[in-house]
């Protein structure tokens, strides 16, 4: 992959209001429904030239008219990216969506996802992503592999489901808001439902769905070498799901996912941000965001991997590790700017953004009805 080819798809919820439980900072210009989402996800696209698709979550996005939202995100120079659904925000989910014990209860979750289906096919998006909050809080509240029975049961009828060109990605995560078990805890499980369901299932790898300490590169090179990598959710973390910008936290690890990520043709790996700005201002986190991911790719793309092979065949340990760390310390930003500025875009997005006046419009129009958010 070149630096070209290289697009981000942000994420509509990042550009709402979003915090923790204990308080959401509502920010001033947020918007207040789909439309202006994706208006404040074209800037990201218009600074950085590398962020062409915006991923929507359902409800959070619901409108009436999906086709005519995608007309307009083209109108913006967008295209409308992978389809989240949301099993987990239903009273009716306390015990579980799509492995409660109550059949009912799953009916109407997987009828949700085939609504996500429906909105594929009509916003022509090729991704449905599934994360369940599926999961128990105490020993003995329910049957560990009952459940993992009803999972297969529900995605095997969506999987059914899915049209020409499309694709379903399961995400995975260790913990939260269930804390006992979680019926979609880690890579092995998603990639065993996927190998059930068939080639159009990959597995999605959230950057902050891990254990402390877990080698997250080794994960995405054995998805990789098995064709399952469908995706990420970019994000970095100090803890757990922090939600924190890409990069920020551990910019080595970015660049330690993308240097295997990157070491051949990488078409159909969606990289996809998966972001809460709860304190700093949401367009310039999600610009900050797509240059993070650019700038680690940019080192990669610095790795001279016939050196690496060689000093890894020959088992010379010091050597191969000073080639990758060679490429991770080098300095790219001078390069990018020039990269932008061939392309036509400013060399230092941020500034030009800031300079825009864009927020300053968007906290005058912005004025009344309801702000977007989690609505949790
Ligand atoms: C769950 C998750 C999932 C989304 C949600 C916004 O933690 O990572 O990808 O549905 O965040
Ligand atoms: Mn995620």
């Amino acid at each position: 992959m070149s630096l070209d080819e290289l697009a981000v798809e942000t994420c509509s919820w990042a550009f709402g209001n979003s915090g923790t439980r204990f308080k959401v900072f509502a920010q001033p210009g947020v918007p207040r429904d789909p439309y202006e989402k994706l208006a404040d996800a074209a800037q990201v696209h218009a600074y950085t030239g590398a962020a062409p698709s915006v991923a929507l979550h359902i409800p959070w996005d619901r409108v009436d008219d999906y086709a005519h939202l995608a007309r307009y995100a083209g109108e913006l120079g967008l295209r409308i990216g992978a389809i989240n659904s949301n099993t987990f925000q239903d009273d009716g989910y306390r015990l579980g969506s799509v492995c409660h014990p109550d059949p009912a209860i799953r009916r109407q979750a997987v009828d949700h996802l085939l609504e996500c289906v429906d909105i594929m096919d009509a916003t022509g998006s090729p991704e449905l992503k599934l994360w369940f909050a599926d999961g128990t809080n105490y020993p003995g509240q329910d049957d560990i592999r009952a459940r993992q029975d009803r999972l297969a049961e529900a995605l095997a009828e969506v999987y059914a489901r899915l049209g020409e060109g499309q694709r379903l990605l399961l995400e995975y995560k260790l913990f939260e808001p269930s804390f006992y078990t979680t019926d979609v805890p880690d890579w092995g499980t998603a990639y065993a439902h996927c190998l059930k369901l068939g080639p159009k299932a990959q597995v999605v790898v959230d950057t902050g769905h891990h254990a402390p300490g877990v080698n997250i590169e080794f994960i995405v090179a054995f998805l990789l070498r098995e064709g399952r990598l469908g995706g990420f959710d970019f994000n970095s973390r100090f803890y757990a799901d922090d939600d924190l910008m890409v990069g920020a936290a551990d910019p080595f690890q970015l660049f330690r996912i993308l240097a295997e990520v990157l070491r051949e043709p990488s078409g159909g790996i969606a990289f996809m941000l998966d972001q809460c700005h709860n304190i700093e201002p949401k367009i310039p986190g999600q610009i900050r965001s797509v240059l993070n991911v650019q700038e680690a790719a940019a080192k990669v793309l610095r790795i001279d991997r016939a050196a690496l092979s060689a000093a890894q065949r020959e088992g010379d340990v010091l050597a191969a590790n000073a080639v990758l760390m060679d490429a991770f310390n080098t300095d790219v930003r001078p390069a990018l700017a020039e990269f932008r500025a061939a392309k036509g875009l400013d060399p230092d997005p941020m500034a030009a953004y800031a300079r825009s006046g864009y927020f300053a419009k968007i906290c005058a129009e912005r004025v009344g009805g309801a702000q977007a958010g989690w609505g949790a």
